[in-house]
């Protein structure tokens, strides 16, 4: 009574989800009752897996869920769909009733059988699959970072002594040690050969800003945050979530406490955290590209300063994106509201720390996006020299769909063409085969780790 209560109490507010991301909710909540912990039937089971297939998908407000009672009120919206109440949609229909949708189908609405109810609305769906699209994401565009900034590197005449593996065998974080990999393998000037870096061998700087230098560490840890919250995210993901739970082999059936979200929100607050850092060291380093006092190139990156802004106003939208998105990384989880009477007296706030790990994912990429745009117009203030070959496929990559900026037009759609090569990991595509030839190349700097450092051993194979 309470469920049929919950369900078409329209409880939730906000926008609509997306039917990619209503489609990704649904494939979750199949998985959590094929498991078979959950008192469903095969038929209710088979009802939603033909509605899936048919990507017939209810609507589900995105605020609304304090995560840990499970995400009750969206999954209640998910269920009300099903039994054919409320709006849905479908590619044939687009938003109708669904129980016109449904029948359009040729499909049934769901009648529930008891303890179907609890099952269909009681987890942590929302918060998980909204969560594993920003792992996902944050998993593209954490890669392509290392080389969007091996860019600016180049474009700044950075060094690339700090990338040596000593140094990070010395440190062996996991993260530490792939990104300062990749950057040999964009970089090294033995195997792929750079004029630029040619054109400034004998100057006499030692090292460059953190920015440039602190790269593996700081895109280090993002690394491997990414993969301590994706570990949470597949738990989460292939668990049994609600409650309570019915285990046929021992004719039990156990109330429990799997539906609260505090794992997964924990998990996102951290992502967020995580992958912020991304942009906000890619905001100095687009900074170091537009301010001539570091780049000693023109300034905001554009001939005839005083006729044209350059790439001013897009530093002012990368900053403004850095700073909401710190406001945004301020987590959720350690907020809690007692619900439900004070039974459910402590929850995860999950679902916002979802919402909140997507939309800074989401501009993480623009702020990319943007220092790919002003690392490459940096480049072409120092041609004819080239950069590493790799580098050089990413800067024809972006020239391909975006021209140099030789005077002021309208910025807003280069960011948004650069944003859409990184979100179809274009400029990961781009440089992987090169990645592969130095990994063939150097096999033994690929599998170098602190237990194999010996002095003997030490710069012979790379004298970068
Ligand atoms: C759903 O689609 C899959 C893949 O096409 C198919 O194997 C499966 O039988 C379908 N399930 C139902 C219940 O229609
Ligand atoms: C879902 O989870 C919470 C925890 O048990 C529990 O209080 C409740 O019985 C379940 N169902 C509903 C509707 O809250
Ligand atoms: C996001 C990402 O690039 N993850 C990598 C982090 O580092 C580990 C260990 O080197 C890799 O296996 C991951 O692919
Ligand atoms: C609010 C906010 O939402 N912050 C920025 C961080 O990322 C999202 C995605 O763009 C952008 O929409 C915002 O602009």
């Amino acid at each position: 009574k309470l469920l049929s209560h919950a369900q078409r109490d329209h409880s939730c507010v906000g926008d609509p989800l997306s039917v990619t991301r209503t489609r990704m909710l649904l494939a979750l909540r199949i998985n959590v009752l094929a498991k078979g912990y959950s008192g469903t039937s095969l038929e209710t089971l088979e009802a939603m897996i033909k509605a899936f297939n048919a990507s017939c998908l209810s609507w589900v407000p995105e605020k609304g869920t304090v995560g840990a009672s499970g995400d009750l009120a969206p999954l209640a919206h998910l269920a009300l769909g099903l039994m054919g109440e409320g709006r849905m949609w479908s590619p044939q229909s687009g938003w109708a009733d669904a129980k016109t949708v449904l029948e359009g189908h040729g499909l049934k609405p769901l009648q529930l059988k008891p303890k179907e109810g609890l099952a269909l609305i009681n987890g942590t769906q929302l918060i998980t699959s909204l969560g594993a699209e920003a792992v996902e994401r944050a998993l593209s565009v954490a890669k392509q970072a290392d080389v969007i900034a091996a860019l600016t590197l180049e474009a700044l005449r950075g060094t690339t002594k700090a990338f040596h593996q000593v140094i990070h065998a010395a440190r062996p974080h996991p993260g530490q040690i792939q990104v300062a990999q990749r950057l040999r393998s964009l970089l090294d000037s033995e195997v792929f050969p750079s004029q630029i870096s040619e054109s400034h061998r004998s100057c006499s700087r030692v090292q460059d800003a953190y920015t440039l230098r602190c790269i593996p560490q700081v895109h280090g840890v993002v690394n491997d945050t990414i993969g301590f919250v994706q570990k949470v995210i597949s738990t989460e993901m292939n668990s049994a979530t609600d409650n309570p739970l019915v285990f046929v082999e021992f004719r039990e059936t156990i109330s429990g406490g799997n539906f609260h979200g505090e794992y997964p929100a924990k998990a996102l607050d951290y992502l967020a955290i995580g992958v912020q850092e991304l942009a906000s060291i890619s905001e100095r380093r687009i900074e170091r590209l537009v301010n001539p006092t570091h780049s000693e190139l023109p300034a905001f990156l554009v001939k005839e300063g005083g006729l044209n802004c350059g790439f001013m106003v897009a530093h002012c939208t990368a900053a403004a994106l850095v700073s909401e998105n710190k406001t945004l990384c301020h987590p959720s989880s350690v907020d809690s509201l007692s619900t439900s009477a004070a039974t459910e007296d402590h929850v995860s706030m999950g679902g916002w720390a979802a919402r909140k790990a997507l939309t800074v994912v989401e501009h993480v990429e623009q702020v990319l996006a943007i220092e790919l745009l002003a690392a490459c117009q940096a480049l072409e203030f120092l041609h004819p020299l080239k950069t590493t070959a790799p580098l050089e496929k990413v800067h024809e990559l972006l020239r391909s769909v975006i021209s140099p900026w030789d005077r002021d037009r309208v910025m807003s759609s280069d960011i948004k063409a650069a944003h859409t090569l990184i979100k179809q990991q274009k400029v990961w595509k781009t440089v992987q085969p090169f990645m592969e030839e130095y990994r063939r190349k150097m096999k033994c700097d690929w599998e170098y780790s602190s237990s194999t450092l010996r002095p003997s051993q030490t710069p012979t194979l790379l004298s970068l």
